[in-house]
């Protein structure tokens, strides 16, 4: 494999550790947990690991005697940097346990588990890719680990390879799955552990305990690297506005975080436009008054960050989606005969009033899109809508009635940009390198003292890494029940943008300023060597939000 200066020599980084992790460490136990709310369904669904206790890892004098085991791993869900790295500090720590331990990769996501298709991870392997960005070691996938025919099937495996314990590293869904397994196969007293890591780019698998999920910091800083070109180019020809849709499926995490890096002129944040009910007009309305009045100051020039989740927060977009999925999943076969031309007119004809009457308002391209792209379950493919066309299209159009009337004299000529694969495979960066490699390290102290249900958790990590705090929490401990597909289940909580939350609150006061001066920051590439001040800075939100 041909390698890269930067990639030889990134392989030879050795990740920081919290101190109290480097030597034989002890397990100090918390208070008994609760779940954030629903107590009781909860610890009814989870009788075996429902109201486990907090875990820290704190040094002890004496190195303990470890039995040689043999460790799962799965990736599960969309990439995100730093994933090679959880698995290889997980192996390094089952390693010092004990030499002789093992540690099996399932190929391909959970979906690897069912089929039985597997390979072992040796240290030859993982030297390869250590902090390197990618899922590649072994693939991620979507397979959702829920029924019982799974759990079982997946036990075979287990049992074949004498495995005693598994860790999944994913995002909210595949936790809580996680979660599921870990009592299924308690119950059944199969002998199987199950830890998860908490992942995703997202940002929004983050709670009290769990500080940040890993790959957000890395993700975050590509794409603030790209935009910072961007905002340069855009004020060295001053003649584009930039509509730039970032990554998140649902929650606005990567567009404020990268709105507090860049400063741009303009970024939505989905769960503010929900909170004050905005219609699609509002939003529009909101971005051609900043363009106008940057004009009115002969500046035709400026950059919008849209969340990718924005469509779904919109309250009429939502209806509309809903009342569209309802419709097509009883109507498809009657729809596709109805001639491409016909479509539009055919749609506008079969909804609701309000819903007609938002439809007919979309621009040509985005009302096809939301009848024609439906994934596997029946629902529009929000990622799939270009909302930052949608949204500059609908400017223009508001601008052009503004001119007519006399209110706007300026010149408006857009460019778009989409960011998300962009960064979720970046070689992370030494935050996400040294934070998933304690998470992996933690995992395997986790597996060693017996703990099933657990979240590897570290944390105070604004402060340098030997003072992070390693542990685990029990999954448990961050759910509540949940509507999905109509049926009430047990769920670790989303954790949206809180409109109360520092982050927010501090782009909130900004951001007037930012729109009418031209006041950007070019964060410039992530530094894996250097200054610490350069290298190791953690995202801003979470500064923001540890007070820093
Ligand atoms: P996870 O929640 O699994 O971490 O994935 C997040 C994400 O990167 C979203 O930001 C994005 O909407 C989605 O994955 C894209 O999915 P896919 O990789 O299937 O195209």
């Amino acid at each position: 494999m041909t390698k890269s200066a930067l990639q030889i020599a990134r392989a030879a980084y050795q990740p920081k550790l919290p101190a109290a992790l480097k030597g034989a460490v002890k397990v100090k136990e918390g208070e008994p947990t609760q779940s954030v709310s629903n107590q009781g369904e909860i610890c009814k669904l989870f009788p075996n690991t429902y109201g486990l206790p907090l875990i820290e890892f704190v040094p002890s004098g004496k190195g303990g005697d470890y039995p040689a085991i043999n460790v799962g791993v799965i990736l599960s869900g969309g990439q995100a940097p730093g994933g090679h790295n959880v698995i290889s500090g997980l192996f390094d720590g089952l390693k010092r346990m004990n030499p002789a331990s093992r540690l099996y990769g399932f190929i391909l996501g959970p979906g690897g588990l069912v089929d039985h298709n597997y390979m072992e991870l040796t240290s030859d392997l993982i030297d390869e890719y250590r902090n390197t960005g990618g899922f590649d070691i072994i693939g991620s996938g979507r397979t959702k680990l829920e029924t019982e025919e799974q759990f079982e099937k997946g036990y075979e495996i287990l049992k074949e390879l004498g495995i005693s314990a598994l860790v999944i590293i994913g995002g909210d869904d595949s936790n809580t799955n996680a979660c599921v397994l870990a009592e299924y196969y308690k119950a059944k007293n199969y002998g199987v552990q199950v830890i998860g890591c908490p992942k995703t780019i997202d940002g929004d698998l983050k709670n009290e305990m769990i500080e940040t999920s890993f790959g957000f910091d890395t993700a975050c800083k590509v794409y603030s690297e790209v935009i910072g070109n961007i905002q340069r180019d855009c004020n060295s020809a001053r003649k584009y506005w930039h509509f730039i849709k970032l990554m998140g499926r649902s929650a606005s995490h990567i567009a404020l975080e990268c709105a507090l890096q860049v400063q741009p002129n303009i970024c939505i944040i989905s769960e503010e436009v929900e909170a004050k009910n905005m219609s699609l007009d509002d939003v529009v309305t909101y971005i051609a008054r900043i363009v106008a009045d940057r004009a009115s100051r002969g500046d035709n020039f400026g950059t919008v960050l849209i969340p990718e989740g924005l469509i779904e927060f919109i309250p009429a977009m939502k209806s509309l989606i809903a009342e569209l999925n309802d419709f097509l999943a009883c109507y498809a076969e009657e729809f596709s005969h109805i001639k491409k031309s016909h479509q539009r007119d055919y749609i506008i004809s079969k909804l609701s009033k309000n819903n007609s009457a938002v439809y007919a308002s979309l621009p040509e391209s985005v009302a096809r899109q939301l009848t024609l792209d439906r994934d596997p379950h029946g629902n529009v493919q929000v990622s799939q809508i270009e909302t930052e066309k949608l949204l500059s299209e609908m400017v223009a159009t508001k601008l052009a009635q503004w001119k007519e009337e006399g209110k706007y004299n300026g010149k408006f000529a857009t460019q778009h940009h989409f960011f998300g694969y962009e960064g979720r495979c970046a070689a992370p960066s030494n935050y996400d390198a040294d934070y998933c490699y304690s998470l992996g390290y933690t995992a395997s102290l986790l597996i060693a003292n017996g703990m099933t249900g657990y979240m590897s958790s570290v944390r105070n990590t604004t402060a340098p890494a030997d003072q992070w705090v390693a542990g685990g929490v029990p999954i448990t401990m961050m759910m509540n029940m949940e509507r999905r597909n109509g049926v009430m289940k047990p769920v670790i909580h989303k954790a949206l943008v809180e409109l109360d939350g520092k982050p927010f609150l501090k782009f909130a006061e900004m951001r007037d300023t930012w729109a009418k001066t031209t006041d950007y920051v070019y964060p410039g590439p992530i530094q894996y060597f250097g200054p610490t001040e350069v290298c190791d800075q953690p995202t801003k939100t979470l500064q923001l939000e540890q007070g820093k």
